[in-house]
């Protein structure tokens, strides 16, 4: 809770422009008189985390709004280092890999034809014509660490808003027209205010950060004697889209173990990938490095000193099954290494160590 209570506060202060404490009251007037509302802005969050980032919200928060065409959204990437994109795609386009960071290439959001490229400056406008090569479809990049991003909406319509990061953290934007009742996407007034939609923010985030599945609980679902480190998080949903939990801990963050034992790491988040890495850290941090499928799919291997090198590759849950797409193999989510020798073997998630996703394994002997 305090560090929801932080998270909100500082997202107040800063989208409370410094220019109309500089101005004073006039001006403070001036903006929210009903002449200057004919083109508003609205402020949307991009993603949401614990004071420790180990809870992460990767979500649109809130993830379903309704403005009037000609309205601009800046989208807000609070995470301090875990990345998201504010993303438009055109009209029926595919939905672009994502490479995954730190390793280039940087994703591609947009189809690359001209200038259209990778990603477009804040303040770009969409309008969801599909009308190649001029900016039909809208990218952001990755962003963080308070860093914004405004999209400006010409045309009405209906639209999807996705992060290539986090294929699960979705949302939709209805773009309306008030000035004729005659033509589509036409509603007289808009259904709510930024003061609804920070409530709904604040409440999604809460949800969210405050799961009550707590990582001593999920523990308690695999027997005790396993040697077991989990990763979980959890999906939840809104008619606008998905938004989901993730948990960036190997929980626990240091297991001892003796000599001759096997350590099994479980991702059991439905949609976040993440990796187990020891030694040299892959370029690409989906390259499997030292580790072969097992009967089951799950990965194995084995570390005979604390320099050795072994990589999972994305430990993650397959796509769920989605009509008339075609059926995906299972994902791969488990990894067992055998450590035969004692020592200190520190290890990383390739993905996450920025946001402190770091463990150890002590081998006794
Ligand atoms: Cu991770």
């Amino acid at each position: 809770m305090v560090s929801l209570r932080r998270l909100f506060c500082s997202h107040t202060l800063s989208s409370v422009s410094p220019v109309i404490f500089g101005l004073g009251l006039t001006a403070a007037l001036l903006v929210f008189s009903p002449a200057a509302s004919a083109q508003q802005n609205w402020q949307v969050q991009a993603g949401a985390e614990s004071h420790d980032q180990a809870m992460q919200a990767d979500a649109f928060l809130p993830n379903e709004i309704w403005i009037y065409a000609g309205d601009s959204i800046t989208f807000r990437f609070s995470p301090k280092n875990e990345i998201h994109t504010v993303t438009l795609l055109e009209p029926g386009q595919s939905r672009p890999l994502f490479a995954g960071p730190p390793t280039p290439p940087p994703p591609v959001g947009c189809d690359a034809v001209g200038a259209e490229g990778d990603a477009q400056p804040s303040g770009s406008s969409y309008d969801g014509a599909g009308v190649s090569p001029n900016l039909a479809c809208v990218n952001s990049g990755p962003r963080a660490n308070g860093a914004t991003y405004t999209v400006t909406f010409s045309k009405p319509g209906n639209y999807k808003l996705t992060c290539l990061v986090h294929p699960d953290m979705n949302g939709v934007v209805h773009v309306l027209q008030g000035t004729d009742s005659s033509l589509p996407f036409y509603a007289a007034s808009l259904p709510y205010t930024q003061a609804d939609y920070d409530h709904q923010a604040t409440d999604e985030a809460r949800d969210l950060l405050t799961d009550r599945d707590t990582p001593r609980e999920e523990r308690n679902d695999f027997p005790h004697s396993e040697n077991v480190v989990l990763m979980t998080g959890e999906v939840t949903a809104t008619a606008g889209g998905r938004q989901y939990t993730s948990i960036v801990r190997f929980l626990p963050g240091t297991l001892r173990i003796h000599a001759g034992q096997t350590v099994e790491w479980i991702n059991t988040d439905p949609t976040e990938p993440h990796t187990v890495t020891f030694g040299n850290e892959p370029a690409n941090p989906q390259t499997v490095l030292t580790a072969t499928p097992g009967p089951d799919g799950t990965l194995e291997a084995t570390i005979n000193s604390p320099n050795e090198t072994v990589s999972s590759g994305f430990l993650q849950a397959a796509p769920q099954d989605r009509p008339f797409l075609p059926q995906s193999a299972p994902g791969t989510t488990r990894l067992r290494i055998k450590f035969p020798n004692p020592g200190t073997y520190h290890y990383i998630c390739a993905l996450h160590d920025v946001d402190g996703m770091v463990g150890t394994i002590v081998v006794l002997p």
